[in-house]
């Protein structure tokens, strides 16, 4: 898998210099995720005020870990959303109960100035639970038709065994090279 990963990014983003945000609320799977990844690279935790910010620099291409939450309101992390230009937004598709909260995280996170010509890739992640919501639940429940101006894009994944994870990231790195090129 993590070579997989390796080449896929070699050969889709390039010399470009690619950050991206992987935000979600709390155990949604985000670190599951990066470190399904690999990457060749290594987990770095970054201790902050009151809780840790993950990254994982691969060549030219960075990855954040972001938990959303109770810190939005400070200001120095906004320092994480400069130059973004894809943010994955996972979500917990077994939790029918947090998605609205979810949903309110999100839209206000996509009106954050610096991402702004950030495109979204939504992970349904946890899909393997026998009660998961399938992506149109998902799509529907965070208002995802709503985002006119913004390329968006559902994948279910499991990122326990790394299913989806490479769908997801091949729209958003194909995505990304259009916007720059
Ligand atoms: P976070 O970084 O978003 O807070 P984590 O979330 O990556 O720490 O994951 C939280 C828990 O969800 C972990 O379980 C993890 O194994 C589990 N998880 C992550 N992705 C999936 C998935 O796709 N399917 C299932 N079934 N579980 C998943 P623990 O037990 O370690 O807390
Ligand atoms: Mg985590």
């Amino acid at each position: 898998m993590g070579q997989t990963f390796t080449k896929l990014f070699s050969k889709l983003f390039g010399k470009n210099e690619m950050r991206i945000l992987l935000v979600g609320l709390d155990a949604v799977g985000k670190t599951t995720v990066l470190y399904k990844l690999k990457l060749g690279g290594i987990v770095r935790t970054i201790p902050t005020v009151g809780f840790n910010v993950e990254k994982i620099e691969y060549k030219n291409i960075s990855f954040t870990v972001w938990d959303i939450g109770g810190h939005d309101k400070i200001r120095f992390f906004k320092f994480y959303f400069q130059n973004t230009q894809g943010i994955i937004f996972v979500v917990d598709s077994d939790d029918r109960y947090q998605v609205n909260y979810a949903r309110d995280h999100l839209h206000k996170k996509l009106n954050e100035d610096e991402l702004r010509d950030a495109v979204l890739l939504v992970f349904a992640n946890k899909y393997d639970l026998p009660n998961a919501m399938n992506a149109a639940e998902i799509t529907d429940k965070l208002g995802l038709h709503s985002l006119h101006q913004r390329p968006w894009h559902i994948q279910s994944t499991c990122a326990t065994s790394g299913e989806g994870l490479y769908e997801g990231l091949e729209w958003l790195s194909n995505k990304i090279i259009c916007k720059v090129s």
